[in-house]
């Protein structure tokens, strides 16, 4: 019969009336990209974005994963012991559990304790005979795994990081290599990571895909403001900014704004905060890789991309990263 321990490392949320005044108060306004998971509304709202014929992304994730999990499986090699950055809502995991030979456990990582937490008791009720650890705890940040509760040490000498949804692509660049050179830590130099990364292609799909035409989108983008008014004391008028998300192909990346439609005042907190006309705020950048781009982020973290699975358009890559 498995193990099922849970285990709150209790992470620092986020300081959301902090970050708001720090984010307004920049030279080009910004928010950070948590701040869409920041109520049920908008973790609801990406529930929809995910079902969306335009956002191609999570179906076409889940797709590779499951039409590739043997090869991927073989890749990985027996005795893995699983570890899952931002595990969501865990099913994306569940073709590889079926197909993975005699894992050693299932360690789902994320911030969202209570999802987190009954997310683990549905997975472990799916798979009586495999070990779970659930962790809740912020990746990004700083972390050590509970040693009290995982495996002798011996049985950890594969360990496999599953980074997926492509949320390597909000982080710049300097900040993906940490991750990854964390990550390279965490794994002692043994295992390897297998991660979800949107891949550079037409314009228009990657365009469609964050201004879808039902408006979800923007929805999720305004809703940021919202949630200013209800918990800050904000005065965002909703009505006087829009959803402009413009795929940068300089960069690589579609960018999420919240632009002003007019030059006005606007208060949070009893703190004001003025506007341009078509001033923005930044709200997200995911960044879309080539395989060359990839391969060359690997490298720079110390990893080698050692394989590549893709959707027969090309839409999306798993991707295995060795040490
Ligand atoms: C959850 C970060 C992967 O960047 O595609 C979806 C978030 N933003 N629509 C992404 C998102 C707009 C999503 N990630």
């Amino acid at each position: 019969m498995n193990q099922l321990f849970f285990c709150d490392l209790q992470p620092t949320l986020i300081d959301f009336r902090h970050e708001v005044l720090k984010g307004l108060s920049l030279p080009q306004k910004a928010f950070p990209p948590q701040f869409f998971f920041h109520d049920k509304y908008g973790s609801d709202l990406f529930t929809k974005i995910c079902k969306l014929e335009e956002y191609y992304i999570t179906r076409t994730e889940i797709d590779i994963l499951q039409q590739n999990s043997q090869e991927i499986a073989d890749v990985i090699g027996k005795n893995a012991l699983l570890i899952e950055y931002g595990s969501g809502s865990i099913e994306k995991v569940h073709p590889l559990i079926e197909t993975l030979e005699s894992p050693i456990a299932y360690v789902p990582i994320d911030i969202a304790k209570e999802h987190l937490f009954s997310y683990a008791e549905f997975t472990s009720s799916k798979y009586p005979q495999l070990n779970i650890i659930a962790v809740a705890a912020d990746y990004t940040q700083e972390f050590q795994l509970p040693m009290d509760k995982m495996p002798p040490g011996e049985q950890m000498k594969n360990k496999v990081i599953l980074f997926a949804g492509s949320t390597l692509g909000n982080l710049e660049r300097s900040q993906a290599i940490a991750l990854l050179q964390k990550s390279a830590q965490l794994l002692e130099g043994q295992g390897g990571m297998l991660i979800g990364v949107d891949l550079k292609k037409d314009p228009t799909l990657l365009h469609a895909a964050y201004n879808d035409s039902q408006g979800l989108t923007a929805q999720f983008n305004l809703n940021i403001l919202t949630n200013i008014n209800r918990e800050l004391q904000g005065n965002f008028d909703i009505d006087q900014f829009y959803h402009h998300a413009p795929y940068n192909p300089v960069l690589g990346r579609i960018e999420l704004h919240l632009i002003s439609k007019t030059s006005q005042v606007v208060t949070v907190a009893g703190q004001e905060f003025t506007f341009r006309e078509g001033e923005s705020i930044h709200s997200e950048n995911s960044h879309k890789y080539s395989i060359e781009d990839l391969q060359e982020l690997s490298e720079a973290a110390g990893f080698k991309l050692k394989q590549t699975w893709t959707d027969s358009q090309k839409l999306f890559s798993v991707n295995y990263l060795d040490l």
